[in-house]
C-alpha cells in the first residue's frame, strides 16, 4: 500500500493524487504541511529534508519531488498507461512535464502566492504583472503545440498531462488576465472530464483570500 504525506490543497500533492487515482492504486494519505504541520517533525525530516510536501513511501521507496513520485508511480504500475511505451510519446510527454515545471508553474505560483496566500497590502504588483505575462506566454506556447496534438505527448494522455492540468487548474481559478488560448481550453475541457482529475484536483475547492483557503484546508484536510 502506498502512503502520501501531504495536504489535499497542495498543487504538488494534487498531481500525485490524480496520478495514483489514475493507475487506481489503493493509498492512505498522511494530513501534513500547511496549518496540519508535521513537515518539520525529526521523521519527516528524514523522509524529505526540504520539509515539503508531498511524499510517498511504497515498500522500500520513499521519495520526495512531485514530478519525480508521478514519474516513478507511472513507471511503477500499468506501465503504458500513464508512460508511454512508444519512446516518441515518451520523450513528448517528458518534454513537455519539464517544460511546465520551468516555464508555466512558476509563474502561477508568483500570481497564487501574491493574491490569494497573500493579504492586499502585501502584495507585489510589479511580480504579479510580470508572472502574468510570462503565464501568457507560455500559454501561447502550449496552445500552439495542442493545436496540432490532442495530448502533451502526442495521441494518447499521459504523466505529461498531469502536472499540466494541476497548474492549470490553479491559474484558471486566479483573479489575472488570461490569454485567448482555445486549444488549450479544448484539452482542458478534456481533463476536467476525467474522474481521476475530479478525484485528485478539481474535488477541492479554490479559493480566492486567505481565508478561503485557511476554511477550505481545514475542510478538505
Ligand atoms: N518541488 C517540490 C515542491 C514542493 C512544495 O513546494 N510543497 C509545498 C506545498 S505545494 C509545501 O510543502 N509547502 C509547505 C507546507 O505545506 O507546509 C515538489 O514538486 O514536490
Amino acid at each position: 500500500m502506498v502512503t502520501v504525506w501531504g495536504r489535499r490543497n497542495s498543487v504538488n500533492v494534487q498531481k500525485v493524487l490524480w496520478t495514483l487515482a489514475e493507475l487506481d492504486v489503493p493509498f492512505t494519505r498522511e494530513k501534513v504541511g500547511g496549518s496540519f504541520g508535521g513537515n518539520r517533525d525529526a521523521d519527516f525530516l528524514r523522509m524529505n529534508p526540504m520539509g515539503l510536501v508531498p511524499v510517498i513511501r511504497d515498500g522500500d521507496v520513499t521519495m520526495f519531488e512531485s514530478n519525480a513520485i508521478v514519474r516513478y508511480l507511472s513507471a511503477r504500475y500499468r506501465s503504458g498507461v500513464l508512460r508511454p511505451d512508444d519512446h516518441r510519446h515518451l520523450a513528448m510527454a517528458e518534454q513537455w512535464m519539464e517544460w511546465q515545471h520551468n516555464a508555466f508553474a512558476p509563474a502561477v505560483s508568483v500570481i497564487f502566492m501574491n493574491t490569494v496566500r497573500t493579504p492586499p497590502e502585501k502584495r507585489n504588483a510589479a511580480a504579479v504583472a510580470d508572472a502574468e505575462n510570462k503565464a501568457i506566454e507560455a500559454l501561447k506556447v502550449a496552445d500552439g503545440h495542442l493545436a496540432r496534438n490532442d495530448w502533451f505527448a502526442g495521441p494518447a494522455f499521459s504523466f505529461g498531462d498531469i502536472v499540466m492540468g494541476a497548474f492549470l487548474w490553479r491559474y484558471m481559478g486566479l483573479d489575472c488576465t488570461k490569454p485567448d488560448v482555445p486549444h488549450v481550453r479544448e484539452w482542458m475541457d478534456a481533463i476536467e472530464k476525467r474522474e481521476a482529475f475530479k478525484l485528485g484536483v478539481s474535488d477541492v475547492p479554490r479559493a480566492k483570500t486567505l481565508e478561503e483557503w485557511n476554511r477550505i484546508e481545514r475542510e478538505e484536510g
